[in-house]
C-alpha cells in the first residue's frame, strides 16, 4: 500500500499532507485527491490508453478531412455542406476518381475506428479524472493555458464522438448542421489534441517505460499493487483495496472497443456481417437484386410513379440540348461497372451497375471539356461533378442494378453512379444534366 516513503523526493510535505499536484481542495468534494481511491489510477494505465489514441486520433483527423475533401467543396457552393471553410480549407484539392472504393474505405475507417476508439476513449477520461480537478483551479497564466487545451481536448472529443454517432443514425437533420460543427469541432478538437500531446509526450514515455506491459498481462488480481505515487496526482494518495487488475481492465476496455467494431462494421462489410449491424437505420425494401440498403426513399422524398412514368425525360444540355426518354438512354451503348454506394454515415455496399457513361452524353451534347458539371434530381436535389468524374470510364447515368431496372427507391428512372465518390454525390431521380453549368445549382 502507499506511504510516504512511495512518494518521490522532493515531493513529501512535511505537513503530512498533500504532495505538490493536489495540494489543497482538502474537502471539496472531486477537488479532494483523498476521494480518488482506484488502485489502479496511474501515469502507466494512463499512457496505455493515451498510446491508442496517438495513433487512433491522427487517423480519424486525416480520414475526416479526406472525406470533407470528397464533396469536392470548391467546386460549387451546392457541394459544401459547410460553406465557410475558409482559411481552414487549404488543404483542399480536387477528389480522386479511383481506386473505386476509395471514399468506402477513407468512410468506413474513419466511422467504425472512431466507434471503435469511444470506449478507449470513456477509459482514457476515467484514469485522468483526479487531473481534471485540481485545486486551485487556476494557478498562473501557463496553467490557464494547459487548462484551456485539456477543454478543448476533452469538450472537443466528447462533442466530436456525440455528432459523429447522432450523424450514423440521423438524428442530426434538423436544426443543426452536422458537417459544420464536425468540422469546425475536429479543428478545436486536434489543436487541443497537439499542445496535450507536446506537453504530455515525455511523461508518457517514461510511464510506459515504468512498467512491462507483458508483465501487467501476467499479473492477476491478488498481486495488483497501485503504480509509485506520481507527482501529477493520478496514483491514489489513499488507495482502495483492488476489484479488477491492470490486464482486467485493459481486457475489459479492448474487449468492449472490438465488441463495438463487430457489432457495427457489417453496414460497410456487408454480407452476413449486415445483419450484426445494430446501429443501422438503413433497410431495404425489397428482397433480390435492389435488395440492398437505401438512404432516403422515394416516398419520404416525395418522388411518385407519375413523376417517374413513361412523361420522364433527363434534359442533357451542353453546346446543344437534348432530352432523353429512358428508351433513348436504353438504346444507347450500355456499359456495366462494379461500384460501391458509399455514405457518409458509415454504411456502404457494391453493386454492378449498368447504363451509358456521363462521357457518351458529354459527346452526344457537345460539352466543352474540362468544365463542372451540375446536376439535378426530381426531389430537388443538386451536385456538382468535376470534368475528370464526368470523363471518368466507370461514371454511368445507371439505368439498371444487377441486370434488373433500378427500383424506384434506388432512383428509377436514372441515377449518377461515380467512382470513389461520396454518396450524396450519387444523385438518384434525375431531372437534368448541366455539362458546364453549376452556377444556379
Ligand atoms: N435524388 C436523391 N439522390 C440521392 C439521395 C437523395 O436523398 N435524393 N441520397 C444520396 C445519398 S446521401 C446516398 S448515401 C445514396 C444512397 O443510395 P441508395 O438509396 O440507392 O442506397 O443516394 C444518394 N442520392
Ligand atoms: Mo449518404
Amino acid at each position: 500500500m502507499t506511504s510516504q516513503a512511495d512518494i518521490p523526493p522532493g515531493l513529501e510535505d512535511s505537513s503530512g499532507g498533500n504532495y505538490p499536484a493536489t495540494e489543497g481542495g482538502k474537502g471539496r468534494g472531486p477537488f479532494d485527491p483523498r476521494v480518488w481511491r482506484s488502485p489502479i489510477r496511474g501515469p502507466w494505465l494512463t499512457s496505455v490508453f493515451g498510446l491508442v489514441l496517438l495513433v487512433g486520433i491522427p487517423i480519424e483527423f486525416i480520414t475526416g478531412l479526406l472525406s470533407y475533401a470528397a464533396y469536392n467543396p470548391r467546386l460549387a457552393a451546392v457541394n459544401d455542406p459547410n460553406p465557410s471553410h475558409g482559411l481552414l480549407g487549404f488543404f483542399l484539392f480536387p477528389w480522386f476518381t479511383g481506386p473505386s472504393w476509395l471514399f468506402r474505405l477513407i468512410e468506413g475507417i474513419h466511422v467504425f475506428l472512431g466507434l471503435a476508439l469511444v470506449p478507449i476513449v470513456l477509459a482514457k477520461l476515467w484514469s485522468v479524472l483526479p487531473e481534471l480537478f485540481t485545486w486551485p483551479p487556476l494557478r498562473s497564466v501557463a496553467h490557464f493555458l494547459e487548462r484551456l487545451s485539456l477543454l478543448m481536448l476533452v469538450g472537443g472529443i466528447v462533442f466530436q464522438m456525440t455528432t459523429g454517432i447522432f450523424e450514423m443514425e440521423y438524428w442530426s437533420r434538423e436544426g443543426f448542421s452536422f458537417y459544420t460543427g464536425h468540422y469546425y469541432g475536429a479543428w478545436i478538437f486536434i489543436a487541443g489534441f497537439a499542445v496535450h500531446v507536446v506537453l504530455r509526450f515525455g511523461r508518457m514515455r517514461t510511464a510506459l517505460k515504468s512498467r512491462s506491459f507483458r508483465g501487467e498481462l501476467r499479473t492477476g488480481l491478488a498481486q495488483t499493487e497501485p503504480e509509485p505515487i506520481d507527482e501529477f496526482g493520478l496514483v491514489a494518495l489513499q488507495p482502495a483495496p483492488p476489484t479488477i487488475s491492470r490486464r482486467g481492465v485493459l481486457g475489459l476496455v479492448g474487449g468492449t472497443s472490438l465488441i463495438v467494431l463487430f457489432l457495427t462494421v457489417g453496414e460497410t462489410i456487408g454480407g452476413a456481417m449486415r445483419r450484426l449491424a445494430l446501429f443501422s437505420t438503413h433497410f431495404r425494401t425489397q428482397s433480390g437484386p435492389n435488395g440492398f440498403p437505401i438512404n432516403n426513399t422515394a416516398v419520404s422524398r416525395g418522388v411518385t410513379a407519375k413523376m417517374t412514368g413513361s412523361s420522364w425525360r433527363l434534359e442533357v444540355v451542353g453546346a446543344k440540348r437534348q432530352s432523353f426518354s429512358r428508351a433513348d438512354l436504353l438504346a444507347l451503348p450500355q456499359v456495366t461497372v462494379v461500384l460501391p454506394i458509399a455514405c457518409t454515415d458509415g454504411w456502404s455496399t457494391t453493386q454492378t451497375w449498368t447504363g451509358v457513361r456521363l462521357a457518351e452524353l458529354a459527346l452526344r451534347v457537345g460539352a466543352e471539356p474540362g468544365k463542372a458539371t451540375g446536376v439535378h434530381s426530381l426531389d430537388g436535389e443538386a451536385t456538382a461533378l468535376s470534368w475528370s468524374q464526368v470523363a471518368a470510364a466507370q461514371s454511368l447515368v445507371a439505368l439498371k442494378v444487377n441486370g434488373v431496372d433500378l427500383s424506384i427507391d434506388h432512383g428509377y428512372p436514372a441515377r449518377i453512379m461515380v467512382p470513389a465518390a461520396t454518396g450524396d454525390h450519387q444523385l438518384k431521380w434525375l431531372r437534368s444534366v448541366n455539362f458546364g453549368e453549376v452556377e444556379n445549382l
